[in-house]
């Protein structure tokens, strides 16, 4: 990790130059993975609020990030931020919880897309005489070159293998690009099951870098939709592209980060993410368990949304802001954490995980909004702003029961608040105190009761109504 430290502290130095261009011309690719890798706190040994001083004294916030006023919630028919609407076609409203992930509606077969099946092989006769009808479908693949703007590559049902070793190295890549008015979609057919498997065994082939190793997706406006990504030697999904949609995923069983955002405007909602771990390897970008978070979005990934995911179970933090700014973090249900994917602990000495359940993000974060958040039973803080000068970050309407640490952690002065929040039996307290908390429970009389307490139920820790509490926490609104 000596270079990838090196690299990271080049870049503590120049956050002037990262504002004023969103783009920051990182074109070492393996720097970019590695900091994807890192996702969070690799600055510092730990998520270690000790360091914390308050260095700068941010406006106050506004009430909520640009993404927060941009993306209103889907009933709209299509929240794509950046005046997309019309590009988001999954029309339906969908049921299913409050807080957490829901089924996504398939959207609808037209004519001219195509189609890809598991057992066609990459340049076979096959595959090259297919036209990629129905009737005859591509390998995942071919269809991946050949997908136009406007055209939807269904993914018919089964195993879908990746490996980096023999002749044909290769982990799908979604190099083309759609538009605003036209995306490319990859979705699962409706009604099967399509699992994108990578090679565990990969992690140390080569020279092959961390995107090699990961389901990449290079293009603009994409939509990944309603399919299964797991067991990928490095990220599970690797958004390297701005406009791209990721949701109603599993991603599960990665060595890397489930989903690993580097673009601008995503839109990453309704995926279960579990069970991604770095845990058992050293090298690299991989830190036993310190490296791999549920969500990343880091660096220049301006104006992204995160919302409606179910995230447990992944060695480091289930949602991890490092770096990011005008983040809309909301309706995620973020549990277990820095443990593993059946809630027991690593009691292995080596195991490095931080445990965070939402973590707003480090040095150079500015703007991130988290509300309406479950954050329960992680290993360590429910929601944290874990660095110094993580400005003007809004955590309000959240609930975090049962954490390891403390319910939250922010820092104090620069421009942070902590707002109508409930905690619960947090191990180490509901919060640091500050002066930029406002409201919460822990600042009201009373205990807070909760209608349920199974984290199967959808109205798991809504508090119990006329208790005191139920206009403040994850589901309550605004007022
Ligand atoms: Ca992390
Ligand atoms: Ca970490």
């Amino acid at each position: 990790m000596a270079a990838t430290f090196a690299a990271m502290h080049h870049l503590l130095l120049v956050p002037r130059l990262r504002r004023s261009s969103s783009r920051i011309v990182l074109s070492h690719l393996f720097l970019l993975a590695s900091l994807a890798a890192c996702g969070d706190d690799s600055s510092a040994p730990d998520a270690g609020p000790a360091d914390a001083s308050a260095e700068d004294t941010g406006s106050a916030h506004d009430g909520g990030s640009p993404a927060d006023a941009a993306s209103p919630p889907r009933d709209s028919g299509g929240d794509a931020p950046g005046g997309d609407d019309a590009a988001v076609d999954a029309g339906v409203a969908p049921s299913g919880p409050t807080i957490g992930a829901r089924p996504v509606s398939p959207s609808s077969p037209s004519a001219t897309d195509l189609y890809a099946s598991p057992d066609v092989p990459y340049g076979s006769s096959e595959d090259l005489a297919a036209d990629g009808s129905r009737a005859a479908p591509l390998s995942l693949r071919r269809a991946l070159e050949r997908v136009e703007a406007g055209q939807t590559v269904w993914l018919r049902g089964g195993i879908y293998r990746f490996s980096l070793a023999g002749d044909d190295p290769y982990y799908p890549t979604a190099a083309r690009s759609g538009t605003a008015d036209a995306r490319i979609v990859i979705e699962g057919f409706p009604g099967e099951r399509a699992v994108l498997e990578g090679t565990p065994s990969d992690w140390n082939v080569g020279s092959f870098s961390t995107e090699r190793r990961s389901f990449r997706v290079q293009g603009r406006f994409v939509t990944l939709r309603n399919f299964e990504v797991r067991r990928n030697a490095a990220f599970g999904v690797y958004i390297e592209g701005d406009d791209v949609i990721v949701e109603g995923l599993t991603v599960h069983d990665n060595l890397q980060t489930g989903i690993a955002n580097h673009g601008e405007r995503a839109i990453i909602r309704d995926n279960v993410v579990y069970g991604n771990s770095d845990y058992g390897y050293s090298n690299g970008i991989y830190d036993n368990g310190n490296n791999a978070d549920g969500i990343s979005s880091v660096l220049a990934t301006d104006g992204t949304v995160i919302e409606h995911n179910t995230v447990y179970g992944n060695s480091d933090d289930g949602i991890d802001l490092f770096y990011g700014r005008s983040i809309t973090v909301r309706r995620n249900r973020v549990y277990w954490n820095g443990r593993r994917p059946d809630g027991s602990m690593y009691t292995e000495s080596d195991f490095r995980g931080n445990g965070q359940g939402i973590k707003m993000g480090g040095t150079g974060s500015q703007g991130n909004l988290a509300e309406h958040n479950l954050a329960f039973e992680n290993l360590r803080h429910g929601f944290d702003i874990s660095e110094r000068d993580n400005l003007d970050c809004l955590m309000r309407f959240n609930t975090a029961w049962r954490n390891g640490g403390k319910g939250f952690y922010d820092l104090d002065g620069i421009g942070n608040l902590v707002q109508s929040n409930i905690a619960s039996e947090n191990s180490e307290g509901p919060s640091n105190g500050t002066d930029d908390e406002d409201d919460n429970s822990w600042q009201r009389s009373g205990t807070v009761a909760f209608v349920s307490t199974d984290p199967s139920s959808d109205e798991l820790l809504r508090p119990t109504p006329g208790g005191g509490f139920d206009d403040i926490g994850a589901y309550a609104e605004p007022r």
